[in-house]
C-alpha cells in the first residue's frame, strides 16, 4: 500500500472508530460521485456526528431532473459531487440556496470561481480532466492503434469499439459536448460528433460506464474521465488513459445546497466538513482520485498532473447555463442521437 492510501485508510479508520455522537438529526443527499465515494463520505460523517445520511446515487443530469421534479417540494438536502455545469445550471433555476461558507478562502480559485460564478449557490469539490480510456490487452489482440487525439476516434478501425455516456443523462457526455464545441466551434463540433457517433457501439446511462466497460474488456476505448481509471487499474483490469493533443477539458466537480431543504442547518454542517482536508482525503481510501479543492488535502501520485495536459479555457458560466445546456443536448439528440450507425 502506497503511503498516502495508508494515511488516508489510517483517517478512515480513525474515523469510523471513534464513538459515534447520540443521533443527531439526518441528512438527505443526492451523490452523483462514484459510489464508493458516496458512501464513504456518508459513513465516515455519520460516525463523527451521530447524524444520520440518506444518500441515493443518481448521474448529474438525472440529479438535476429530481432537483426539479421536487422544486415545490423538496426532499433532498444537499447535491454532492457530480459535473459542475448541472450545478450551475441548479443555481440558475433557483433550485439551489446561497452559502457562503467559512471554507471557501482555503480552496483552489478554480474552486472559489465556481462559488463565486454561480451566486455562492455551488462550490467545487473537486476536478477532473476528460480524456479515453483503452483497454491495452484488447488494443494489441484488435491492432488497434492508441487514440492520441480528437481526430484519431473518427479511425473507421474504431468502429463499434467505443463507449460514451449519453449527455441527457450524464455530465460526463455534456462535458464532452461543451469540450468540442469549444475547441472546434459548434458546427464542427456537430460534425466531429456525427462523424463519432459511427464508430460509438453504445452511448451508456452514466458517465462512468464506458471506462468500466474498457476495463471488463467489453469495448476497446472510452471517452472518460482520466481520474477513473486508476481505481480500475487497482483491481487488476488493463486499463491505460490519454488526454488529447489538441487539447481538452476539465469538470469541476460541485456541491449544492437545496433551496428550501428541511434539514438545512444540518446539510451545511455537512458542506463545511467535505470542504475539509480530512474529508477530501478520504476520496483516496474510496479508489477517487479527482484533484482535491482544499489547497492543504494531500495529493496521491495517481491524481492526474494537470501541467502535463493541454487545456483548454473551458467557459464554467456560458456553458453551465440552463438554456445553453439545453440547446446543445437537443441538438445532439435532433442531429446525431437519431442517426444510424
Ligand atoms: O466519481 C467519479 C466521477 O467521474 O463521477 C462523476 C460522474 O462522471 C458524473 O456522473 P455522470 O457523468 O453519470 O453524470 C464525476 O463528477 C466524477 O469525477
Amino acid at each position: 500500500m502506497n503511503k498516502i492510501v495508508y494515511s488516508a485508510t489510517l483517517a478512515f479508520l480513525a474515523a469510523t472508530a471513534a464513538a459515534p455522537a447520540l443521533a443527531q438529526g439526518q441528512i438527505n443527499i443526492i451523490c452523483s460521485a462514484q459510489a464508493e465515494g458516496c458512501n464513504m463520505m456518508g459513513t465516515v460523517y455519520t460516525r463523527i456526528t451521530g447524524v444520520k445520511v440518506n444518500m441515493s446515487l443518481k448521474g448529474s443530469g438525472e440529479a438535476l431532473a429530481q432537483l426539479m421534479a421536487e422544486k415545490e417540494n423538496p426532499k433532498t438536502d444537499l447535491w454532492y459531487g457530480g459535473t459542475g455545469d448541472p450545478h450551475m445550471q441548479a443555481a440558475e433555476l433557483g433550485l439551489s440556496t446561497e452559502y457562503k461558507s467559512a471554507m471557501l478562502p482555503q480552496l483552489y480559485p478554480w474552486a472559489q470561481q465556481q462559488a463565486q460564478q454561480s451566486g455562492y449557490k455551488t462550490v467545487g469539490i473537486y476536478s477532473g480532466p476528460l480524456g479515453f480510456g483503452y483497454n491495452t490487452e484488447l488494443v494489441a489482440k484488435k491492432k488497434l492503434s492508441i487514440p492520441k487525439t480528437w481526430a484519431d476516434l473518427l479511425k473507421p478501425e474504431y468502429k463499434g469499439d467505443i463507449q460514451v455516456a449519453n449527455p441527457a443523462s450524464s455530465g460526463t457526455a455534456y462535458t464532452m459536448i461543451a469540450t468540442l464545441v469549444q475547441l472546434m466551434g459548434e458546427d464542427k463540433a456537430f460534425d466531429y460528433l456525427k462523424g463519432l457517433h459511427k464508430n460509438i457501439s453504445q452511448y451508456t446511462r452514466t458517465g462512468v460506464g464506458p471506462i468500466k466497460a474498457v476495463a471488463r474488456g467489453e469495448t476497446a476505448v472510452s471517452i472518460s474521465f482520466v481520474h477513473d481509471a486508476p481505481g480500475e487499474k487497482m483491481q487488476g483490469f488493463p486499463v491505460e488513459t490519454m488526454t488529447p493533443t489538441e487539447g481538452t477539458g476539465a469538470e469541476i466537480g460541485s456541491m449544492s445546497l437545496v433551496k428550501g431543504a428541511r434539514n438545512l442547518e444540518a446539510a451545511k454542517k455537512f458542506y463545511d466538513w467535505a470542504l475539509t482536508p480530512a474529508a477530501q482525503e478520504l476520496a483516496v481510501a474510496a479508489k477517487q482520485f479527482q484533484l482535491p479543492s482544499n489547497k492543504s488535502t494531500k495529493l496521491d501520485e495517481r491524481m492526474p498532473d494537470f501541467k502535463k495536459i493541454k487545456f483548454i479555457n473551458y467557459d464554467y458560466a456560458k456553458y453551465g447555463a440552463s438554456a445553453e445546456r439545453r440547446r446543445l443536448i437537443a441538438r445532439w439528440e435532433k442531429e446525431v442521437n437519431s442517426l444510424p450507425r
